[in-house]
């Protein structure tokens, strides 16, 4: 208890989290010194028991001063120095205790002093066996019970691992170490047994697969600045949509129409548990996500990434940075960011994030783009960087004064939320759209955004069919499919010959896609999407399930249904060749990145001129003072806005109606902040 709320920050939001803090050490204290009652003579069993239990506080402690170090706990990886990243305490640890440390030992030294002193006699008589028997069953009865509320509160806890400290906060962090170390276990028994020649079956289907660029197309956006909108939960079913007669999303309505935009209609989301992570991994990889939880939490620590950021950087010096008002362990980011090569991480800790401005997710989609200026504007160019929006995210909470737009009512509160938040991002992008516009930023760059994945899912799309005007009673898994449409929108403008495109295409086709537009040749790499632009791209789309689309068919589950009638079909001799070659490529494609990823096998590739990346050069803390000394240091050669602009601030130039930005910053904050390259011991340093 001590630790859970003195030393480790939990984030704890409710009174019932608050009580599964409370009962979840209890279990598994149990499990461990259960294992003494084994032991019949009191010979053993007295030391045994003893020893656990020193065994356990060391564990504790030493997640304790690792938490003051790194705010995260010890993985088994970082214990046994596998992993390259947080690799060890750096400093004194002595700098890291605590007066209040002595409390951790203090329970150790009484029981010794007791049993020295014979104030604690030793009983002699031997243990009954059933009594190990009886508490072991009784502490995994009471571990099951833990685990539900856990899942009640955390729906798919275990399997979607989004963030350490959730695991400790619901299970403890004996069981958070079990867990991770089969997890690894099971990473690194994977990893040795990987050998070059699984590589070459990739290589040989990435090359086979790989499209050419259009001609048209390729260096039309060459050496312009990148910004990625990633746009929270956001489905294409709210482009050009109605509610009340209003438009929910005007301004992104407008940009998916302008004649500067390539937009895709037909573009689909291929997420699984992993969700945005997984969303952020195809896109600046090009490989697929796993097929359980996240490969950003499961193995983006360790792995081997050839990403974006770092490619960019290498082949046209391009700067990177990331910009999420959520702290920066969720998904994992803080680690894999550091493989990826993004240089900075501008988290939660960045901005102020206190009272109402932020929801659950974090900072305010409308403070996130304005309060980001400060790092953006001294950011050297050309840069890539990423815009993580977070409000509109199930539930879908928003404060009253943040909106007046009028929504359904459809009697289902997620549905009726959606379009209100989804209202407030297109506000959002638009109030950031004008601040580039002013500054100059717009036509140097090419703006790209996408909607992750759905927002509403299955078990609510009934409800969502009335708000658009379709028939609930019909409504099938055919339908459902075809919701998983996310708008892409690229942006260059000065382009004027943009359009709508009906290309089939998904997020894992998007790396190459821009990397063409960038003037900068794909080849090399392995990817396994493909330029939508180019006429050799590959319009069948699979989804992580394996289930897929393609302009004629949808598969489900095996079964297929006609695009055009949205019924299932029976299918011809000749159609069924079709539908049994794309399943075969789906699949072979979706296993082929999984032994890729699963085994790391990138670490056997060296695709020409690529410098592979070592994360412990990377480090988050710092970052506007990493600029400012940046510019300083290239002088009149920076290349940042801040530079450009007669080292004037551009701030003035950012108009927003957040009504927050009046209220006064308060001690309260609805998302725990923790910045974990930054050290937070005060009292040490
Ligand atoms: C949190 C945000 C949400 O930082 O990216 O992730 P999601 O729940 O959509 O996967
Ligand atoms: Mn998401």
């Amino acid at each position: 208890m001590l630790a859970y709320f003195a030393d480790f920050k939990l984030g704890i939001t409710n009174p019932f989290q608050f009580l599964i803090v409370l009962i979840n050490p209890i279990a598994t204290t149990g499990l461990l010194i259960g294992i003494a009652l084994y032991f019949k003579r009191a010979r053993f069993f007295y030391p045994i028991a003893l020893l656990i239990s020193i065994l356990n506080t060391v564990l504790l402690y030493l997640n304790v001063i690792y938490f003051r170090e790194f705010t995260d706990f010890m993985t088994v990886s970082t214990m046994t120095g596998y992993s390259k990243v947080n690799q060890g305490l750096s400093g004194s640890s002595l700098a890291l205790t605590n007066i209040h440390d002595i409390f951790y030992w203090l329970d150790l030294v009484v029981i010794i002093l007791l049993l020295v002193f014979k104030k604690i006699k030793i009983d002699q008589r031997p243990l009954n066996r059933r009594i190990g028997l009886a508490v072991t069953s009784f502490c995994l009865l009471l571990f099951t019970i833990n685990l539900s509320l856990g899942e009640m509160d955390r729906p798919q806890l275990l399997t979607r691992t989004f963030d350490r400290t959730y695991i400790v906060k619901y299970l403890g962090l004996d069981a958070f170490t079990v867990y991770d170390g089969m997890k690894s276990q099971h990473n690194n028994d994977l990893r040795a047994t990987a050998t070059k020649s699984e590589l070459d079956d990739v290589l040989k289907f990435t090359k086979a697969h790989y499209a050419k660029p259009n001609k048209k197309y390729y260096g039309i956006a060459k050496g312009k600045n990148v910004i990625i909108i990633h746009l929270e939960s956001f489905q294409q079913f709210l482009i050009g949509q109605k509610v009340n007669g209003k438009e929910v999303t005007p301004f992104l309505n407008k940009l998916y129409r302008s004649h500067s935009s390539y937009a895709f209609k037909n573009f689909f989301h291929q997420v699984g548990q992993g969700k945005t992570s997984d969303a952020e991994n195809m896109l600046e990889t090009s490989t697929y996500g796993l097929p359980q939880g996240s490969l950003f939490a499961q193995l983006g620590s360790d792995n081997t990434f050839q990403a974006a950021p770092a490619i960019l950087k290498q082949r046209r010096g391009y700067s990177s940075a990331v910009f999420h008002g959520n702290i920066a362990s969720f998904w994992n980011r803080n680690n894999v960011y550091k493989n990826m090569g993004y240089q900075y991480f501008f988290d939660a800790s960045y901005y102020d994030t206190s009272g109402d401005r932020s929801l659950g997710y974090g900072l305010k989609d409308k403070l996130l783009f304005r309060d980001s200026v400060k790092y953006l504007q001294n950011l050297q160019q050309p840069f890539y960087v990423k815009y993580l929006t977070v409000t509109n995210h199930f539930p879908f909470d928003l404060d009253k004064e943040d909106t007046n737009f009028k929504t359904t009512n459809t009697g289902d509160d997620v549905v009726d939320n959606y379009f209100l938040t989804a209202h407030y991002l297109d506000q959002s992008v638009h109030e950031f759209y004008n601040y580039l516009r002013k500054t100059g930023l717009l036509k140097k760059s090419v703006i790209l955004l996408y909607g992750d994945h759905y927002g509403i899912s299955d078990s609510e799309n009934k409800n969502l069919a009335k708000a658009i005007h379709r028939n609930p009673d019909d409504w099938d898994d055919f339908d459902n499919a075809q919701l998983q449409r996310v708008p892409l929108i690229i942006n260059i403008p000065g382009e004027k010959h943009g359009y709508v495109s009906n290309k089939y295409a998904g997020e894992i086709d998007v790396l190459p896609t821009l990397m063409h537009l960038l003037g900068i040749s794909t080849k090399r790499y392995v990817q396994f999407g493909t330029d939508i632009f180019s006429k050799q791209h590959d319009q069948v789309v699979a989804f992580r399930n394996q289930d897929w689309v393609s302009p004629t068919f949808t598969s489900i589950s095996g079964d297929i249904y006609s695009n055009k009638t949205g019924q299932l079909m029976k299918l011809t001799k000749r159609q069924a060749a079709q539908v049994k070659k794309n399943k075969d490529r789906v699949q072979t494609e979706l296993s082929l990145s999984d032994s890729l990823n699963e085994k790391n096998l990138l670490r056997f590739y060296h695709p020409k001129g690529f410098e592979s990346i070592d994360p412990r050069k990377y480090n988050y803390a710092d970052g506007y003072q990493k600029e400012k000394r940046l510019e300083e240091k290239r002088g009149k050669k920076s290349t940042s806005l801040f530079s450009k602009n007669g080292d004037k601030s551009t701030s003035r130039d950012y108009v927003t109606d957040a009504p927050e930005i009046h209220h006064k910053s308060s001690d309260t904050n609805r998302i725990k902040i923790t910045n974990p390259d930054a050290t937070n011991n005060d009292s040490s340093r």
